[in-house]
């Protein structure tokens, strides 16, 4: 069998040989850097973190930083949301856009001082984009990656052992999506309540890559009451969940619409974006418009290691993007790009997935939503 090499061109997070030492089976690359996917242990990991606490190495989703004069305005103009009103400690869902209106990440922008930003983005090199742009259109800001590394304590006891760590006070004063600049037995992080899963807790951004062993081993001392274990980002719990994952959902030719990000963008707005008549432009022309729809999947199903074709009535439909089984639902459910023909809640489809023919049908209401 053959295996990726392990090289420079890829990185090493602070947290990895934490995360070595803990037994993870699998990485990916995600940011040109290595990120643990599983501990072998799925419906455990999922048990975990639905009903306890996990801590995740999460230092994959990097940062763009934004610092000077125009970062604000800068940060806004390639954002497709209104920044409006975003104070130092607050942060929002920011998806951003290329000049077609296809959406090409989309970061947490948290607001760390009026004149610095950070976009934590998903995987695509964001910095190199917010660079280019801030070069072309003479806006005054540096942009950078800085040394900063996020670590996921996530689930709903996730809260407790950060009290234990922080403190009730500065724990509870922290609202969803707000952030504080915060240190743990001298380690300089930003803690913010944040996290790419619905079950509650927050995000410890290290600002000292030195120090990610010591942080890994702090969290996990502190929630060995909890019964804390190390855990990743969970398939299973973010499909059910409808938390968008931007490399594997969506294609190049989607827009933030067309992905479910309608509520995270803002069209109406006096100030341009990058993408922003674009996007205009697409909705007002609707005959190619797709859209991402959950869908129930009948019977057992392979692995999937890339998108599945759908066909309905016969007719090519679109892709099936992603695949999980649902410890919740009981069956395998999906995420779907698919023609707004074919997306309407009941519409049956068959799914060519490698060397089986599937059954499906598109679900009424977003997992998101529904579940
Ligand atoms: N945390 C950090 N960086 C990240 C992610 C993260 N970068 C990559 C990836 N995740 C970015 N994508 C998302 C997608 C969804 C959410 C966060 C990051 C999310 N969405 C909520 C929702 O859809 O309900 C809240 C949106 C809102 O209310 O504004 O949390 O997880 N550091």
């Amino acid at each position: 069998m053959s295996h990726i090499a392990i090289g420079p061109s890829v990185s090493k997070s602070p947290f990895y040989d934490a995360t070595v030492d803990a037994g993870a089976t699998e990485y990916t690359i995600y940011n040109h850097m290595y990120m643990p996917m599983s501990y072998g242990d799925p419906l455990g990991e999922y048990k975990t973190l639905t009903t306890g606490v996990s801590c995740w190495d999460v230092a994959a989703e990097r940062q763009v930083e934004i610092v000077g004069p125009d970062a604000a305005a800068l940060t806004q103009y390639v954002s497709a949301r209104n920044l409006g009103g975003l104070r130092p400690g607050r942060a929002r869902y920011a998806p951003m856009c290329d000049h077609d209106g296809c959406l090409i990440n989309d970061p947490i922008a948290l607001c760390l001082a009026e004149d610095r930003w950070w976009l934590s983005i998903a995987d695509s090199d964001m910095t190199l984009w917010v660079k280019a742009i801030a070069g072309a259109k003479g806006f005054d800001a540096e942009v950078f990656e800085p040394d900063v590394s996020p670590l996921a304590v996530q689930g709903p006891k996730a809260d407790d052992v950060c009290r234990t760590l922080f403190g009730t006070e500065l724990i509870d004063s922290i609202g969803f999506f707000q952030h504080r600049f915060a240190e743990l037995e001298g380690i300089p992080l930003v803690l913010c309540r944040s996290g790419w899963s619905r079950q509650g807790g927050f995000e410890l951004f290290l600002t000292d890559g030195d120090r990610g062993m010591e942080l890994w081993d702090l969290v996990m001392a502190a929630g060995e009451p909890q019964g804390i274990a190390p855990g990743t980002p969970h398939r299973m719990e973010r499909i059910e969940s409808g938390l968008l994952s931007y490399g594997s959902d969506v294609d190049p030719d989607t827009d933030p619409i067309e992905a479910g990000l309608g509520p995270f963008v803002n069209l109406d707005t006096e100030y341009e974006f990058v993408g922003r008549q674009a996007l205009i432009a697409r909705q007002t022309d609707p005959s190619n418009r797709r859209r991402l729809v959950n869908i129930d999947i009948d019977g057992p199903m392979p692995a999937p290691q890339h998108s599945w074709p759908a066909s309905a009535s016969g007719k090519p439909a679109g892709r099936v993007r992603a695949a999980t089984w649902s410890p919740k639902l009981g069956h395998n459910i999906g995420l779907a790009l698919l023609s707004t023909d074919a997306a309407t809640p009941g519409t049956p489809l068959t799914v060519d997935a490698d060397d089986s023919v599937l059954t499906a049908t598109v679900s009424p209401v977003p997992f998101g939503v529904s579940l």
